[in-house]
């Protein structure tokens, strides 16, 4: 049954959307696998109390983080310099103290605290996916393989004292029981600690139409409203934010103890931004709606076209979000040849739900297709300065976030 209360304030939440049954996001399945995928109703509620924007429906985190988790950070070179720019940010901060911890939840391959272990800086990185976590350690990043939570951040405290700083990227908002997790942290931090995380922005999805972000691991679309709102609740505030061009459109929060730093003027003007945008109010969700409605048909009818005037067209990247548009928009092996992807795991696989294959990226550049659907819209700066050649000889990327369009070699 759809949650009628909110994970945050407890207050009712109305219903925004339905996008029927999913598969698990990032379930690639081998042929053994195919006949008895598991499936979820996908379904999206907003609280108008709080402004939290969070699924109806909630799926258990070890069928999404486990021993096979296919999502592995480091795919993306402009991410990893990303993640070293953040890590340096927060470095320069504890350059002065003496022997500062710095604890990273959901720490994935290391690709943050790799910096901090090369630099010789205490750290733990805590990652419930056991084979992304191996990764990290072989690379010399301590790394415990559990789920965040309250229960364990008392074990850290125990075990390594108070944290200089708790970081997280493209985590928090992965985790249902958030208020566990946070009053973990309040507990990890020191007096003068901070948290800094960042996911994508729930008004960069308003804008972008981008609802491929939302599928089972994102349990949470945040907003400042909504993170002031949880926040107070543990005596934490948020100190500052900070907008990010990755993963189309993210947030980083600075979050303190409450009333132990200034709050940068930053804070204000966003939360009055969101207010702007009407990120408070269901007429804003019911447009979001009918939006989404309108680009699953534009797409289909592009795909459709395509197929229909014997076109190649392959996806690239099999990306989280593309469980989503796959199978909401019905895009099959039909549409699609395979989806290239250079991620090992997911390779020889099909992907959740509509079973297209997933093929190395050699595959891609042996026999370019016509056209290639990219799902890594999000990765597009870096994909489309290295794809001159596939351009060149006239092939086409089809891409749908803000909108259905084309990309060929003049617009690149
Ligand atoms: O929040 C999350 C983000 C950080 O990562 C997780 N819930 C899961 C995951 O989401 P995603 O799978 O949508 O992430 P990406 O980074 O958009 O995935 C890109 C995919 O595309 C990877 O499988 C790697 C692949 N890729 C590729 O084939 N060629 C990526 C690039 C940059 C490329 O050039
Ligand atoms: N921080 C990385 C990985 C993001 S993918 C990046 O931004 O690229 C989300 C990660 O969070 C996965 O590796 C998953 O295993 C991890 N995760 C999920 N729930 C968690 C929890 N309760 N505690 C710690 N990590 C968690």
């Amino acid at each position: 049954m759809l949650r009628s209360s909110c994970l945050i304030c407890a207050s009712s939440v109305e219903p925004f959307i339905s996008f029927g049954k999913m598969p698990i996001a990032n379930g690639f399945l081998t042929a053994a696998q195919l006949a008895d995928e598991y499936f979820y109703e996908l379904d999206v509620v907003f609280c108008p109390t709080c402004g939290m924007v969070q699924l109806g429906h909630l799926v258990e985190p070890e069928k999404m983080f486990h021993e096979n988790y296919a999502f592995f950070s480091s795919t993306s070179t402009r991410m990893a310099k990303h993640f070293e720019q953040f890590a340096d940010s927060v470095a320069a901060v504890l350059s002065p103290r003496s022997d500062p911890l710095v604890v990273e939840i959901g720490s994935n391959d290391g690709i943050m605290l790799r910096h901090f272990a090369e630099r010789g800086t205490r750290h733990l990185g805590v990652e419930p996916s056991k084979n992304v976590a191996e990764i990290a350690s072989s690379r010399g990043v301590r790394t415990i393989s559990r789920f965040f939570d309250e229960d364990l951040a008392r074990e850290i405290l125990e075990q390594h004292g108070p944290a200089d700083a708790v970081l997280g990227a493209n985590v928090m908002c992965h985790i249902a029981n958030i208020h566990s997790v946070v009053a973990g942290v309040k507990r990890l931090l020191k007096p003068e600690g901070v948290l800094v995380f960042e996911d994508p922005y729930l008004g960069d999805i308003v804008e972008l139409t981008s609802y491929d972000q939302i599928y089972d691991e994102h349990v949470f679309y945040f907003s400042v409203r909504s993170l002031s709102a949880l926040f107070a609740m543990h005596d934490l505030e948020i100190v500052d934010v900070q907008r990010q061009p990755v993963h189309g459109g993210s947030m980083r929060y600075v979050v303190g103890h409450e009333g132990a730093r200034v709050a940068s003027a930053r804070v204000v003007r966003q939360t009055a931004k969101e207010a702007e945008l009407g990120l408070g109010e269901a007429r804003t969700f019911v447009d979001l709606r009918e939006r989404i409605e309108r680009s699953r048909g534009m797409l289909r009818q592009a795909l459709d076209s395509l197929r229909a005037g014997g076109n190649r067209v392959v996806g690239y990247g099999a990306t989280s979000k593309s469980t989503t548009v796959i199978n909401y928009c019905g895009i099959t092996a039909e549409h699609l040849e395979f989806i290239s992807d250079t991620t090992p795991i997911k390779q020889g696989k099909r992907s959740p739900g509509a079973h297209i294959p997933v093929r190395p990226y050699a595959e891609f550049q042996r026999q370019y297709p016509d056209y290639a659907l990219l799902f890594a819209w999000n990765h597009s700066q870096e994909i489309l300065a290295k794809e001159g050649d596939f351009m060149r000889q006239g092939g086409r990327f089809l891409v749908y976030v803000p909108e259905v369009h084309l990309v060929d070699s003049d617009q690149a």
